[in-house]
């Protein structure tokens, strides 16, 4: 496989003005007519017109109107390359698409006999000969024919202009998209879908037509999609003034889809996850998905569509921006301060469980890339959530009204064109009048920064200093890092967990929280006029992605729990409490030591449950402990087996200890009468159902039948499944008595919800992710008749679930985990390599491992990068792996 450089971009060699595609369509063949019309591009060294084209077959090539020889052209499996092209060109393209045939789910495909497409990143090579760049943007119009019954829909980017019938059974449509794009944000759809529609007034006054478009039998599932669509129109307008600027928005949900979404221009499509919800099948953390996902899809229209990247080393400027963008939209949608801090911390811990440790691994990158095999691979959580991450780190330097005019700037000189990480970053600078030179290490260097704290009083002075440094892991191909330009929030709390008024030497203002910028190695920050007595709150509100390292007392850290203003912080003090005894009690279940558990940390947990002026989310964040994998990132070398005892020895203990709390939280935060997805809702049955789950850790027969109870009685789909899962999912699982019941429970849910793909998912992944979970279970559901390989949310649900989310029953000592892993990335290989390229990463900490384990890994890695016709998806994450 070829290695592509960030480097070695050059500029295209034509431009192209405008597309017409004409399509006919048909499962078998497809035939596609193009026809485009493209100048020389003078600025560009190269001097050939280069079209890209995979898996298609080339029926017609016609320039400017004539017939082209074989011998004026060179077809690889690839490339089209005319050497010879004049300065203005229009080429007439007709290729046939066997479009059943294609399991990939990129390019043009069949899901339940309708039509979908996915482009993204370079998928529109599968449909036709086309410079497939993301700097190449062109006006598209685009013909639809097919058979009336069996595609009563046919819709693609932009307007609808025209529609008729063909006479022979078939008819036809006509779209025209107003706005230039690139390529891989061409979409079409066709089949037998139904829609749910609504004219939408903009701000502005101007009528919109809104549809949310599903398979029938659906429709009573997409309220909430198009409650999200509006909420997120109307939040751009009124955060970033940018207003979605088609007459009609589409969203289209499928159930095969590799992605959660896809931002195409005005004909988004969607994974069916990220759509349909009704409380009957859909959790709490569903709706906030969709609501998520919905609007980041929405907010790509400016945030990437209207200006997008000129090469796909870029792709943070577009993804890193806009998953910021729906991070705050989620945020401000809550609307309170406290849920808003909530979204903060679930954020946060999704970077820190994923991205953190992709960052100390063999696929480690730097958010703009410097190089790529398969530019699929590189949709990570580096791209996305670390790329939100410098995004919020411009927010916070430069605050809420020097954010805002940075993105008027970027808006001001690139909209309609594409460009870099670069361009973003001068429009943020100079809009603001700042320096952020140093700023660019974010996008260039690669690993998490580990920023140390000290801190030293002088008493004669009454001067508290705060001593920051920083260094950064070497990574694949960066042994030298350079110091970031780190914002830094900090608060101090006194003795009676008041904030102090800070005032840093030197200067006259004061304030609860002060950002300070460290930019060396080593700085030390000086504040005046504080007293001995003062607790540091440091990385507020997680102002950068780094590693804090401070030396933190017990006493401190309960006391930042108990009282911190910032609640990230005060979340984060419980984390390392939990942190530090999970640590040393894994060491003790390695050494066979008796394990115990303080009481100053059962307290200062106790004390949380049941404090009543914190919301029920938060508490339930703080009661969740840091996850296996978390875990296993803190050690040298992570032993799953003792993380698992160790964490459920926490919980148990939690639970004997805090019952009658547990119980009492439970009370409490029951949500009787209509379900409301809602924030406050939300947490409460979070709480719940998070004592729900720790009382069953420490049974008896009335907390299990609690559990069973509320399964059975269930009025919505967070309330069911937490039951079942707290039922599946506790050590007492593993108890002979309950294993009837479980059974019984299990097979009622799936004779309940046969007919909802989504639930099922859930169903799998319970399983999957159970304590009593072995690869033979899994291997055994995967030969029932409702699993599937070739359904990229099925294969998720159940071997993603087990091979990631049950790290102990994954790492069974005899490899068979591996062995597992190992089949069915060479089964999904040859079906579908995105997905396949996705699991072979559940392989990547595998160095961490115990050396039997590592040994057994290593030779399933090997047995895979083996493979005959190993896709380079496949290919470039398992020669990572190995190097
Ligand atoms: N559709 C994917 C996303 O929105 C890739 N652009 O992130
Ligand atoms: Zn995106």
């Amino acid at each position: 496989p070829v290695t592509i450089y960030r480097k070695d971009y050059v500029a295209p060699g034509f431009w192209v003005d405008t597309v017409e595609m004409g399509f006919d369509l048909h499962p078998q063949r497809t035939h596609v007519a193009t026809r485009i019309t493209m100048r020389r591009n003078h600025d560009s060294a190269e001097k050939d017109l280069v079209l890209f084209g995979e898996d298609i077959k080339l029926l017609q090539l016609r320039m400017n109107g004539v017939n082209l020889k074989k011998n004026a052209y060179t077809l690889t499996k690839e490339r089209l390359v005319i050497s010879s092209a004049p300065d203005q060109v229009m080429l007439e393209i007709e290729t046939a698409i066997a479009a059943d045939k294609n399991t990939t789910m990129s390019g043009l495909y069949v899901s339940n006999g309708n039509f979908f497409t996915q482009c993204e990143a370079e998928g529109f090579r599968k449909i036709t000969f086309f410079p497939d760049r993301p700097d190449v943007m062109a006006s598209y119009t685009v013909m639809l024919r097919g058979d009336k019954k069996l595609y009563p829909v046919l819709l693609s980017n932009g307007n609808l202009i025209e529609q008729g019938d063909l006479g022979d059974g078939r008819h036809y449509a006509k779209w025209e998209d107003p706005f230039k794009k690139p390529s891989y944000l061409f979409a079409l759809v066709a089949g037998k879908l139904v829609c749910q529609e609504e004219k939408y007034k903009l701000k502005s006054g101007r009528k919109v037509l809104l549809q949310v478009w599903v398979e029938q039998g659906n429709l009573d599932k997409t309220q909430h999609a198009m409650d999200s669509l509006k909420n997120s129109i109307r939040w751009d307008e009124e955060r970033f003034g940018l207003e979605l600027d088609l007459d009609r928005f589409m969203i289209v949900a499928t159930s095969d889809f590799n992605m959660g979404a896809m931002e195409n221009k005005g004909l988004n499509i969607f994974n069916t996850k990220y759509v349909l919800a009704n409380s009957r099948v859909a959790t709490d953390a569903d709706y906030a998905g969709i609501e998520s996902v919905v609007g980041h899809e929405y907010f790509h229209n400016w945030t990437g569509n209207r200006v997008t990247c000129r090469d796909w080393f870029q792709l943070s400027l577009k993804e890193g921006l806009t998953v910021f963008r729906d991070q705050e939209f989620s945020g401000d949608l809550v609307g309170n301060e406290t849920g808003r801090a909530v979204k903060r911390i679930e954020d946060v811990r999704v970077l820190r469980q994923l991205q953190f440790s992709e960052d100390a691994g063999p696929m480690a990158h730097p958010v703009r890339p410097d190089s790529f095999v398969e530019i699929n691979n590189f949709y990570t959580v580096t791209v996305y959530e670390k790329g939100s991450e410098v995004v919020r780190m411009y927010y916070t330097l430069l605050g809420h009204e020097g954010f805002r005019k940075g993105m008027d700037l970027y808006f001001q000189r690139h909209d309609g064109q594409a460009v870099t990480c670069d361009d973003f970053r001068a429009a943020m600078a100079d809009a603001n009048g700042r320096d952020l030179k140093q700023f660019e290490r974010w996008y260039s260097q690669a690993g998490t920064p580990r920023l140390k704290a000290q801190t030293s009083y002088d008493a004669i002075s009454k001067t508290y200093t705060l001593s920051l440094s920083q260094s950064c892991p070497k990574t694949a191909g960066q042994a030298k890092k350079l110091p970031f330009h780190i914002p830094v929030a900090v608060g101090l709390i006194d003795a009676e967990g008041k904030d102090v008024a800070l005032q840093l030497l030197g200067e006259s203002a004061t304030s609860t929280t002060q950002i300070l910028e460290l930019k060396e190695a080593q700085q030390n920050f000086v504040f005046t006029n504080s007293d001995r007595e003062v607790t540091p709150s440091i990385l507020r509100n997680f102002s950068a992605p780094v590693i804090l390292e401070f030396d933190y007392s017990d006493e401190q850290l309960a006391h930042l729990l108990a009282h911190d203003s910032d609640p990230f912080c005060r979340w984060e003090a419980g984390q390392r409490l939990a942190m530090r005894r999970l640590l040393k009690l894994v060491k003790a279940v390695q050494q066979g030591d008796t394990l115990s558990l303080d009481d100053l940390f059962i307290n200062a947990l106790r004390k949380t449950l049941i404090d009543q002026n914190l919301d029920p989310a938060f508490r339930e964040l703080v009661l969740t402990l840091p996850s296996e994998v978390m875990i296993a990132e803190e050690m040298a070398i992570a032993d799953p087996h003792s993380i698992h005892i160790a964490r459920q020895f926490v919980r148990a203990t939690l639970a004997q200890h805090l019952k009658a709390d547990l119980l009492k939280a439970y009370q409490d935060n029951l949500t009787p009468g209509k379900y409301s997805p809602d924030a406050q809702s939300a947490g409460k049955r979070a709480l719940k159902n998070c004592a729900l789950a720790y009382l069953v850790e420490w049974p008896d027969a009335a907390t299990y039948a609690l559990a069973h109870t509320q399964y059975q009685e269930a009025e919505n789909m967070t309330d069911r499944i937490a039951a079942l899962s707290a039922m599946l999912h506790c050590s007492s699982a593993l108890d002979k008595a309950y294993s009837k019941t479980r059974k019984q429970v299990l097979a009622h849910f799936y004779k309940e919800f046969e007919s909802e793909a989504l639930v099922i998912d859930k169903w799998f992944t319970l399983q999957a992710t159970a304590p009593t979970a072995d690869v033979e279970q899994v291997r055994a559901l995967m030969q029932h008749k409702a699993f599937s390989m070739s359904n990229p949310n099925r294969a998720r649900s159940l071997i993603f679930a087990f091979c990631n989310a049950n790290p102990a029953r994954f790492h069974a000592a005899d490899g068979s985990g591996y062995g597992l892993w190992a089949d069915c990335v060479i089964a999904l290989n040859k079906l579908n390599p995105q997905v396949a390229a996705r699991l072979s990463r559940s392989m990547d900490r595998w160095t961490k491992l115990p050396k039997a384990n590592k040994a057994l890994m290593k030779a399933a890695l090997q047995r895979v990068a083996a493979t005959k016709n190993l896709s380079k998806d496949v290919s470039e994450v398992v020669t990572k792996a190995l190097a």
